[in-house]
């Protein structure tokens, strides 16, 4: 069974990786899908954003990164994936997670949303808070891997 875990990674978390490993043991091939929004500004590049990933899953021999842009869903059927694989921290999640995958249901009915309940010891992240931690610089230790913190000190002190 192909999947695929789509999202903005920007950058990558602890949790991502925590749904990552668990996601991969349960499908053939796992694509992480990583969004090209030319509308929104980044804080890392989408080549930046996959080398970062590429690097926390090179242990994990049925995991491709790729960029995407478009519809998830045409995506998906692209790569011939009939599970989303998305995951739910808070109940905050929720709202907007349902109404992205009942619209991707109507879109293509075939393909289906699976939601991973976040692990506890990360329910708590985002990328988001990591970039406003880093900002101000904060502590990231065990909010991503180690090199990731390097690589966003790195990007703020170029900023
Ligand atoms: N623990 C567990 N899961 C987590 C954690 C954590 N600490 N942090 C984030 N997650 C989950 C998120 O809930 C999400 O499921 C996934 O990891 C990725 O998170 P982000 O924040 O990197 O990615 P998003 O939510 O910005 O990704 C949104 C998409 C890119 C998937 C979406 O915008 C999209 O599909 N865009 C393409 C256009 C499209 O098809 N739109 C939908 C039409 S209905």
């Amino acid at each position: 069974m192909i999947a695929v875990y789509p999202g903005s990674f920007d950058p990558v978390t602890n949790g991502h990786i925590d749904i990552i490993q668990r996601a991969a043991k349960l499908t053939d091939t796992l694509y992480v899908a990583v969004l090209t929004n030319p509308s929104k500004k980044p804080f890392f590049t989408v080549e930046e954003r996959i080398s970062l990933l590429e690097k926390v899953t090179e242990d994990i021999p049925n995991v491709k990164i790729e960029p995407f842009s478009g519809l998830l869903i045409d995506y998906a059927e692209k790569i011939g994936a009939k599970i989303i694989f998305r995951g739910l921290r808070a109940v905050s999640d929720y709202e907007y997670e349902l109404q992205m995958a009942l619209a991707n249901k109507k879109l293509k009915g075939d393909t289906e949303t699976l939601f991973m309940v976040a692990n506890s010891k990360y329910s708590f992240l985002s990328s988001s808070l990591v970039k406003e931690i880093a900002t101000f610089g904060g502590d990231l230790t065990g909010m991503v891997p180690d090199f990731v913190i390097s690589e966003v000190e790195a990007k703020i002190k170029r900023r």
